[in-house]
């Protein structure tokens, strides 16, 4: 297989589909086209007439999006094991991922991924709060129920995790401040081996994208 990414340091949704094939050791090439040069959407189209990342070939079939590369990888390749095993935190943990994928506009747009910044502070709006706070409800809820399981949100690694992953790097960044179950899955996502190998690669680039370097 074939993944297509952006920059380490700024693409969040390349690192979800990144993570979740690292995280289970499925073999991938990895293509990367930063974002935001002069070439980059006639390289993307290249690969998908949608023109982000991240994309996933296998064989002849191409996937653009990363809830839907994670779905894939799962069904194909994880015999489904992406997902929690039982049915209902199976359901929790897509609307979970869902609602990231839909939503959280102010995250996004106030608090852009930069892995490698620190210490940044964004004045913010009472709209991110909105989010931030409910984001901590989402981790600490997952976390007080599935705590006997593991230290991921549904206990064992899951795909939720993956959509989640760039979210823990932005509070990372900004340094925003969260509840103490919240805190430690940050922890958690931040002490992972595939995520931290993600970090190193992404203070090894210089692309410099003036649109994502926000906060002071
Ligand atoms: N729904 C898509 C969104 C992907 C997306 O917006 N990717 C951004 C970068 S992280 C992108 O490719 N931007 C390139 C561009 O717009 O030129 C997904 O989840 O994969």
């Amino acid at each position: 297989m074939q993944l297509i990414i952006g920059n380490k340091n700024y693409s969040s949704w390349s690192l979800r589909a990144w993570l979740l094939l690292s995280h289970h050791k499925i073999p991938f090439e990895e293509v990367r086209i930063p974002l935001d040069q002069e070439d980059t959407h006639a390289r993307l189209t290249r690969y998908s007439d949608a023109g982000k990342v991240p994309v996933l070939l296998d064989g002849e079939l191409t996937i653009w999006d990363s809830l839907a590369i994670c779905e894939y990888v799962s069904e194909n390749y994880l015999e489904g094991r992406g997902w929690p095993a039982e049915v209902g935190a199976r359901a929790e943990a897509r609307s979970c991922s869902a609602e990231m994928h839909s939503g959280f506009q102010q995250v996004r747009g106030q608090l852009p991924m930069n892995c490698r910044a620190t210490a940044r502070h964004v004045a913010g709006n009472a709209a991110l709060e909105k989010e931030i706070a409910r984001v901590d409800r989402i981790w600490s809820n997952c976390r007080q129920t599935h705590v006997s399981r593991g230290p991921w949100l549904f206990g064992q690694f899951s795909i939720a995790d993956c959509m989640f992953a760039p979210v823990v790097s932005r509070f990372s960044t900004y340094g925003i401040k969260m509840s103490p179950e919240a805190a430690q899955y940050m922890e958690c996502v931040l002490d992972d081996e595939h995520m931290r190998e993600w970090l190193r690669q992404a203070r090894a680039e210089s692309e410099i994208l003036d649109a994502e370097e926000v906060g002071a």
